[in-house]
């Protein structure tokens, strides 16, 4: 169901909406409710208090923590999801509360419930606390590392770009990488650093990163800050764009917004039109021509396809051409251990 609303109301939808719900649950019989934005505390709570006890309702933000807590495999996948999740649940705490008393369930007082909810913000605070130290620990570790490669002076080449475009597919098909890639949202979420040597036989070390997603939480970006530091190093960004969907070139401006407000844009960039193995080619022709017009911001855009490998050439080309004189020339002596690109 969708509403327009000047601004979302306390329940996040209008009245009549809310009766329409009402109305539908009687015909459809669902038991979840998943609101398309990030709900505040008190939307939620009124929006649950309005469906009753056996609806449950999710936002957004809770639905992405919850793909994300079941992607988590490292440690610091697993750090960050945690960390994400504790400070969505914080400011939501209260509201839990409140639920289970009007379950009537032994919180008959309600003196023992409120001690109830500042012992669990303590908590949740603490815990807040110990996570971001851990993930501090992570960070400083992840730093040294990039200082020992900034030594060996090989430019980074971070894959960017919205979720299930094909980053890690890319990465597979350029180093040989043996990374997860998926039909799914989040494949990714700790990202695979490889070794390539480019057509002008220097070397660059490629790197995927966690894929965007339009309204992305606050709460996640901020968590994940740590992983896409890696992408801040980077001599160029490739942006990868799943060139099959209809709506690309809004998702294109999704991922340059996000990129933007973590300091990302300065890089040059190279956009990836992905998937180009199923696209008809009339339709290739049109893409080249809109995606490369001087209009385009100068921007290289090649078509790829990391499934037949077409395309791939030119995307290293462009990637070297981008690094250009810029290379260091330790990356030369580097490329010897390096994985040929074919
Ligand atoms: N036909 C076709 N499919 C592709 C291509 N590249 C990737 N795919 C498919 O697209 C899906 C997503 O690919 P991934 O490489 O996992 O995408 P990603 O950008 O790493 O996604 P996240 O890690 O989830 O952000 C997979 O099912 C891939 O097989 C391509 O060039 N052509
Ligand atoms: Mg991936």
């Amino acid at each position: 169901m969708s509403q327009q609303l000047d601004a979302p109301s306390q329940t996040y939808v209008g009245k009549g909406k809310l009766d329409e719900i009402r109305e539908a649950r009687r015909e459809a019989g669902f038991d979840s409710v998943i609101c398309d934005d990030e709900l505040t505390p008190t939307q939620q709570r009124n929006l649950e208090r309005a469906l009753g006890e056996q609806v449950k309702t999710l936002d957004r933000t809770a639905l992405i923590l919850d793909v994300f807590a079941r992607r988590a495999r490292t440690r610091e996948g697993r750090l960050q999801v945690e960390l994400a999740q504790a400070e969505y649940l914080l400011p939501r705490l209260a509201g839990q509360w409140s639920h289970l008393e009007r379950l009537g369930g032994g919180v008959g007082t309600r003196g023992p419930g409120e001690t109830q909810i500042e012992t669990d913000r303590r908590l949740a605070g603490r815990r807040i606390q110990r996570l971001k130290a851990e993930l501090e620990q992570v960070r400083r570790r992840r730093a040294q590392h990039r200082a020992r490669r900034r030594r060996q002076a090989m430019p980074v080449v971070a894959l960017v770009g919205y979720t299930n475009a094909g980053k890690s597919s890319l990465l597979n098909a350029l180093a040989g990488a043996d990374v997860d890639a998926r039909d799914q949202l989040f494949s990714t979420l700790d990202p695979v650093t490889r070794s390539v040597r480019l057509p002008d036989g220097t070397a660059a070390l490629f790197t995927d990163t966690v894929g965007f997603i339009a309204k992305l939480p606050t709460t996640l970006v901020a968590a994940f800050r740590a992983t896409l530091e890696e992408a801040q190093d980077a001599a160029v960004l490739v942006h990868v764009v799943d060139i099959l969907r209809p709506n690309a070139a809004e998702r294109v401006e999704v991922v340059e917004d996000i990129l933007d407000s973590l300091d990302l844009s300065g890089a040059p960039r190279v956009l990836a039109l992905n998937k180009a193995d199923l696209l008809a080619p009339e339709a290739s022709a049109a893409l080249r021509e809109a995606y490369t017009s001087p209009g385009a911001d100068g921007v290289a855009a090649v078509l790829t396809s990391a499934v037949s490998g077409a395309g791939l050439r030119g995307l290293m080309d462009a990637v070297a051409a981008q690094i250009g004189d810029n290379a260091p020339p330790a990356s030369r002596l580097a490329a010897k251990g390096a994985r040929a690109w074919r």
